[in-house]
């Protein structure tokens, strides 16, 4: 939609800025926000704006630099393999037994609003094929 449009130019100006991302007070509980699974590294709650009976955000803690995919780095590996593994483990403990969509917006054309790393876990429903 348009104002979905005009939130993710903003979004984009504001990552730049350097400032805490709404992610990051989130982590912080600065901003409430339903949790489903937590270590020392990653953070994984509801999405406030769920797009199928299962949407979940996951987000590593500390975003080092990783405002979106497109800025990863050798030193991210790890982080990354982490979320991918913690999607899984929320699949399971969500029941998604029956499959599910993970999905990372990198940037203007990807339609990400929040310069924070994260991937989306979404399920419960059928997907299709292309995405919008
Ligand atoms: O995804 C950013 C996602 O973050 C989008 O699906 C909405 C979600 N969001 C925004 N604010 C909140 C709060 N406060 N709690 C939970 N989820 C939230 P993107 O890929 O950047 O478009």
């Amino acid at each position: 939609s348009h104002s979905r449009l005009q939130a993710v130019a903003k979004a984009k100006e504001a990552a730049e800025s350097g400032a805490p991302t709404l992610f990051d007070k989130i982590v912080s509980r600065q901003i409430p926000s339903t949790v489903v699974y937590e270590d020392d590294k990653v953070l994984a709650f509801r999405d406030i704006s769920p797009q199928a009976p299962v949407h979940i955000i996951i987000i590593p803690k500390d975003r080092d630099g990783l405002t979106q995919l497109s800025k990863a780095e050798e030193r991210h590996t790890e982080i990354l393999g982490h979320l991918m593994v913690t999607a899984a483990v929320v699949a399971k403990q969500e029941g998604l037994v029956d499959g599910f969509r993970v999905v990372v917006n990198d940037g203007v054309q990807g339609c990400q609003s929040v310069y924070h790393l994260h991937l989306h876990l979404l399920g419960g429903r059928q997907m299709n094929w292309p995405p919008g």
